[in-house]
């Protein structure tokens, strides 16, 4: 019989095959294969009694009242996403629900509500966070009225939106996630206790020029929206590595008419830029938007900057920090702090709930890649501390 960790392991893997695109994980904001890992998972919670629902925000909900409890004892929640980036690996996520239903199942004395958020990568609309936003009721109306089409597609209704707000006997949230980066690799940890979560500036950049014929427009008499945009993501990566700390990514790039004998009239570039300070990355995002209207400006283009996103860094809550360190330690391992470079819904949570992460070590330092993975013996130790900590907390 598998261990329980090797049984959350190959939950993942399965997970991961509920997908939009056949031979590659892609699972974004209330796509059909979302529906499939509500029933899978769903099946799971209501196996050992959890009351299971998907919520207007199209986040998966299990709740239970510990054994012996009543229904406004202090409730936990624990909580990751759902959808993925598109070509994901099988964790980022989905680890910290499966592992959140594995210690809902062992812990029966909790009052534990495990949630499966709906979206947080920003893949499908371009604006993440819609589900935890949903949760402590941050989600705006320009953002709902994006989604709108997409919840009701899922035959979910928008108007119930503020049913899912979360329960007033909530008292802390906990997730556990990868932790995509290569530091607990690099100190040989099975396990870190988050700080803080850097912050995050999401934009859109669109360089508009003419489109042209490719043999007959001199080099001279051109208005090439694309070697406007080639120039500047030079300089986002020039920037980005002159500033301590700071990154930079132009991760998305979309060219019109997109020809081999045009020339580009206009392509948009994403913009996303983190910094554990908040100053130091607005700055670097006034900097860059002015970058690139200058050098529009002398290329004769006209240029134009949509923000999505202005994410500040968030820290956990000291005391529950600590009561996972205490956990950690208690379970027989390493306590070490570090702070988030990517973002999690436990940011969103954060100002509203008092929250913890725990992350487990990414082998190879890789995530949002297919090679993405976890060890079993960090799986295991990961819900060693899980079960302490709801001891600690209960
Ligand atoms: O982009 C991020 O930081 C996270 O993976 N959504
Ligand atoms: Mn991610
Ligand atoms: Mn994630």
């Amino acid at each position: 019989m598998s261990s329980r960790a090797q049984r959350v392991i190959d939950c993942c893997r399965t997970l991961a095959q509920f997908t939009e695109e056949p031979g590659r994980t892609t699972r974004t904001f209330l796509s059909p294969p979302m529906g499939e890992v509500h029933r899978q998972l769903g099946n799971w919670m209501r196996s050992f009694g959890m009351q299971v629902s998907v919520d207007a925000a199209g986040n998966l909900r299990g709740a239970r009242t510990g054994a012996g409890r009543t229904g406004n004892a202090p409730r936990l929640i624990i909580g990751s996403h759902l959808d993925t980036v598109p070509n994901a690996g099988a964790f980022d996520g989905v680890l910290g629900v499966v592992i959140g239903i594995a210690l809902a199942e062992i812990a029966r004395h909790a009052s534990i509500e495990v949630i499966g958020f709906s979206e947080e990568e920003g893949v499908r609309l371009g604006v993440p966070f819609i589900g935890s936003r949903a949760l402590v009721g941050t989600l705006d109306a320009a953002t709902l009225a994006l989604a709108e089409p997409a919840i009701r597609q899922f035959g979910l209704n928008p108007a119930d939106i503020p049913e899912a707000r979360y329960a007033p006997e909530t008292a802390a949230y906990l997730e556990f996630h990868i932790e995509q980066g290569p530091v607990l690799e690099s100190l040989h940890l099975p396990l870190g206790v988050v700080d803080a979560i850097a912050g995050q500036s999401r934009a859109e950049i669109t360089f508009e020029g003419q489109a042209n014929h490719a043999g007959t427009t001199p080099m001279s008499m051109r208005r090439d929206a694309l070697t406007a945009a080639a120039q500047w993501i030079g300089l986002v990566e020039q920037v980005a590595g002159a500033h301590d700390g700071l990154v930079a990514t132009t991760g998305r790039m979309h060219v019109e008419p997109n020809a081999a004998n045009v020339i580009p009239g206009r392509v948009t570039v994403s913009l996303d830029v983190r910094h554990g300070c908040d100053e130091n990355r607005q700055g670097a995002v006034r900097q860059l938007i002015a970058a690139a209207s200058n050098i529009a400006g002398k290329r004769k283009v006209k240029m134009h900057c949509e923000q999505r996103l202005d994410q500040p860094a968030v820290p956990m809550d000291a005391a529950l920090r600590e009561r996972l360190a205490a956990a950690v330690d208690s379970a027989g391992y390493p306590v070490h702090y570090m702070t988030s470079g990517a973002g999690h819904d436990a940011m969103i949570v954060a100002p509203h709930i008092p929250s913890a992460m725990l992350f487990l070590r990414s082998p190879g330092g890789i995530s949002h890649s297919p090679e993405e993975t976890v060890l079993v013996e960090d799986v295991e130790a990961a819900i060693a501390v899980g079960e302490r900590f709801l001891c600690l907390i209960s």
